[in-house]
């Protein structure tokens, strides 16, 4: 049995960057699917926060899922996952706290905003805003691709990839979309759905969408 065990939710984009992580790095590793729906005592009792995903590694948990990640980059840390050279390194943590402090705040504020048409049309050029940011201060500035900081795939695709593969559920249920100036960061996407580590962890858009619509049909 692996000395790893990663608690996962199928539908978790979170869960995703870290099932990522695994198939990018070789990591042989248990995977367990909690219920997250109807929590079982034993998952209450490991989980500190009850959210997936969380690995336990030799004995001890780690969760967070960038936490994970970077956990995973420092014990395996072949191949690498982070650029060697420290500013680079810098970037590529400033583009991962990108996601998480800006981007997934903005996309979150179109479910939360669902039934008010005026923040609406706020929350969608925000997020116009966002994928012009990192077309223009991300991707155009970091390299030539094919990847988020350049040749090599790095945390920071991980990061973001689970929530573009969602994306089209926001364009169809909330109107949001990415800019026609956003050419590289089309180009990006292409790259990471051709990627194993994708293709092994995607999910249909009618899976998504089932659970998306659920927040509409939600009061
Ligand atoms: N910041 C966390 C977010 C994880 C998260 O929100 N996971 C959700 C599923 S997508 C969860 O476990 N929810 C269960 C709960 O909140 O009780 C991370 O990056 O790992």
């Amino acid at each position: 049995m692996p000395d790893i065990e990663l608690f996962s939710f199928e539908a978790c984009p979170f869960a995703q960057r870290t099932r990522m992580m695994m198939i990018e790095k070789g990591i042989d590793c248990s995977l367990t699917e909690v219920d997250l729906y109807n929590k079982p005592d034993w998952w209450k009792e490991l989980s500190p926060h009850g959210k997936v995903p969380l690995i336990r590694h030799n004995g001890e948990i780690v969760y967070e899922s960038r936490i994970i990640n970077e956990y995973l980059e420092d014990v395996f840390p072949d191949p690498p996952l982070l650029p060697k050279n420290s500013q680079r390194r810098a970037l590529a943590r400033i583009w991962i706290d990108y996601c998480d402090t800006y981007f997934l705040p903005a996309l979150h504020k179109l479910i939360g905003d669902r039934h008010d048409e005026d923040k609406q049309r706020e929350n969608r050029a925000a997020v116009a805003e966002k994928f012009l940011f990192i077309e223009n201060e991300g991707l155009k500035k970091l390299g030539r691709g094919p990847f988020f900081m350049g040749e090599e795939i790095t945390l920071v695709d991980l990061q973001f990839m689970p929530f573009i593969e969602r994306f089209p559920c926001y364009e169809e249920l909330w109107g949001a979309d990415i800019p026609d100036e956003c050419s590289r960061l089309r180009e990006w996407i292409k790259s990471m759905e051709q990627r194993e580590s994708h293709r092994k962890t995607v999910n249909t858009l009618e899976f998504h969408m089932q659970r998306y619509e659920k927040y509409n049909k939600a009061a």
